[in-house]
């Protein structure tokens, strides 16, 4: 079993990928529940709808988030009427915030729900929320303390963050199968994803980090700065604002004794030996999956 701690779209198009190469019921995407939200009485997990959608094959490439074909006529109601529209909920994916909204009033857990909707949708990857309490990641900006879809969405990520908080994460608890999958994994792999905002939020859920700290030499970690920049979203910023270098080295640094061996892209090879001196092990391949090809080498990389 491979274990994938997991944000958004960089970890959805690694576990693509993951699931070509190798057999997904082997791959267990441990994923972020920060971002998460109740907005018109219903729970909205962005990270794990967007990789349920990718692995699926049924995502929005365009937007980076939804559904394709997706339509937005309850948003165009709701808006004449004068309610929130600024986060946009298409006609198509209304329906699985229904689904997992009514199954988790009427008691069923986060990750019942997760593993509900992937059998609908024929999703073998398992897909495990790091928690079924709830956390949520919030923003100290210049214009005040917001919510994780304030900052990314209504604002654009768009303004000066100070500092970034993870409400509720001292007092919850890794599920069963997250502990699990983390223990028994032959190897754990960190997603090129958001190292603040998308995978601090599962290292503070106490217990995590212990153990990747205790397993770093089976911890392959894909680096999501290239030469300086985020491939999608605002990593290299929020690095920059919050003092840490921007740059592959600035992430290696920021998982500092948590990783064994690193993937950093060839645009940064030359900063390979910097990677060696901190004793680590370092792997330079092509990392932007955009194109089909290149995930399918990064896939294979992660796996050797
Ligand atoms: N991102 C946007 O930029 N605008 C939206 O209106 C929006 C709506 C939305 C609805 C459901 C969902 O699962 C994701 C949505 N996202 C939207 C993406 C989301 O804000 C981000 O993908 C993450 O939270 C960051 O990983």
């Amino acid at each position: 079993m491979i274990a994938v701690l997991s944000g958004g779209v960089g970890a959805a198009r690694l576990l693509r990928a993951l699931s070509i190469v190798t057999e997904p019921s082997k791959l267990a995407a441990i994923v972020n529940v920060g971002d998460d939200l109740v907005l018109h009485g219903l729970t909205i997990c962005p990270d794990l709808d967007t990789i349920m959608y990718t692995l699926a094959g049924l995502n929005n490439d365009e937007l980076g988030w939804g559904l394709r074909g997706e339509t937005w006529r309850v948003m165009q109601e709701l808006d004449a009427l004068g309610g929130a529209a600024w986060f946009q909920l298409g006609d198509r994916d209304l329906a699985t915030h229904l689904y997992r909204s009514e199954r988790l009033s009427s008691g069923a857990t986060k990750s019942a729900v997760t593993r509900e909707l992937c059998e609908r949708l024929h999703v073998t990857v398992r897909l495990l929320p790091v928690t079924n309490d709830v956390i949520a990641t919030e923003f100290e900006t210049e214009l005040g303390r917001m919510s994780f879809q304030e900052y990314f969405v209504r604002h654009h990520h768009d303004v000066t963050v100070t500092a970034i908080d993870v409400t509720g994460v001292e007092q919850s608890r890794p599920t069963p199968e997250v502990l699990h999958a983390l223990t028994e994994a032959e190897r754990i792999v960190i997603a090129p994803s958001n190292p603040l905002i998308s995978i601090e939020p599962i290292l503070r859920v106490p217990g995590v980090r212990e153990i990747l700290r205790v397993r770093r030499a089976d911890v392959v970690a894909v680096s999501p700065i290239i030469a300086g920049e985020a491939v999608k979203g605002p990593a290299s910023r929020l690095l920059g604002e919050l003092g840490h270098e921007v740059s592959c080295i600035g992430v290696v640094d920021f998982y500092d004794g948590l990783v064994g061996t690193w993937i950093i892209d060839e645009r940064d090879a030359a900063r390979a030996d910097e990677v060696r001196a901190r004793g680590l092990r370092v792997v330079v391949t092509t990392t932007v999956m955009s194109e089909g090809d290149n995930a399918h080498r990064l896939a294979e990389a992660v796996l050797q």
